[in-house]
């Protein structure tokens, strides 16, 4: 794969480059009713609730979660590049019923989906957490443009011009359909705090049953620490010319509260200003 293709704009949305390539099929892809979606904007939790999604489903049975790494149990519907099969490729040959990833903000999200009413996890997380992961992320996997310096990320970020655009218009987004859609919003500081209860949350979702044994099996499992060693969840599998976790561990840190150890002051003030502005209109609100 070319290192660090440039980035394209998809309907007014910046996006990785290879991933354009597939817009298409992205745009004309067929839901099914009993599709079950996990959508967030990068570096928000995605790996975390699917391993959890993918638990619950086969009732905790840890032999069968190895039979692939998460993002082959939990294909990702706009992933596209050079010689590996695009999520469109893959999903459409799946069996149902089927647990897709996606980043689309919800305006872009194929219209099947909601036509259906499929059922919908969205996983919200902090802003200022999720650039610093998210900059740590451009950093190590060379689909991405180049990154630029952290202060340059993160003036990008504001401006809604890194990949899948802007933050607040996807968190608010979904936050804003969650009564007419079958949303279940969740927020990663939320999981951090209290993973049972978020773990009972996205069964009684799932319209399952959890013993206490088999909710405590999953807890265990999805701790950031097991799945930080798990190589079907932490990213080991996939080569490290294209993620290069040298640079940054896929499983980084697993907290809130890091990007105190990012921003200066100065940036601190001008992001409080940028997240002001942003989410005056809404009632959505967010731990730091
Ligand atoms: S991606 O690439 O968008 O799909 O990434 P995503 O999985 O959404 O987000 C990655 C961040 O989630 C953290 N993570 C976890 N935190 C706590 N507990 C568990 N179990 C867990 N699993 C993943 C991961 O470490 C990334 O956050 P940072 O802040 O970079 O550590």
């Amino acid at each position: 794969m070319i290192k660090r293709p440039p980035g394209k704009i998809v309907r007014g949305m910046p996006i990785l480059g290879p991933f354009a390539e597939n817009w298409e099929n992205v745009e004309k892809f067929q839901a099914r009713a009993d599709d079950l979606l996990i959508i967030t904007y990068p570096k928000s939790g995605t790996t975390w609730v699917s391993e959890i999604v993918d638990l619950i489903n086969c009732g905790g049975d840890t032999e069968w979660t190895k039979r692939g790494a998460i993002h082959q149990r939990v294909p990702f519907l706009e992933f596209a590049v050079p010689d590996m099969p695009t999520g469109t490729e893959i999903l459409n040959k799946q069996d149902s019923p089927r647990v897709i990833k996606s980043h689309l903000p919800i305006k872009l999200l194929p219209p099947g989906f909601l036509e259906k009413n499929c059922k919908i996890i969205y996983v919200a997380r902090n802003s200022k957490d999720v650039v610093v992961s998210y900059y740590n992320f451009y950093c190590m996997a060379i689909v991405h443009p180049e990154p630029g310096t952290w202060e340059e990320f993160l003036q990008t970020f504001m401006a809604g011009g890194v990949a899948f655009g802007s933050w607040s218009a996807h968190v608010k987004g979904y936050w804003e359909m969650r009564q007419q859609q079958d949303i279940l919003y969740l927020f990663y500081e939320d999981m951090l705090e209290d993973p049972r209860r978020e773990i009972r949350k996205v069964a009684k979702f799932l319209g399952k049953d959890l013993s206490e044994e088999v909710l405590e099996k999953i807890h265990q499992r999805t701790t950031f620490k097991a799945m930080k060693e798990n190589p079907m969840t932490n990213y080991t599998t996939v080569p490290s010319d294209v993620m290069d976790q040298s640079i940054s561990p896929f499983m980084r840190k697993g907290v809130c509260g890091d990007w105190k150890n990012h921003f200066s002051v100065s940036q601190n003030e001008k992001f409080d200003e940028y997240y002001q502005q942003e989410m005056s209109d809404t009632d959505l609100s967010f731990r730091f």
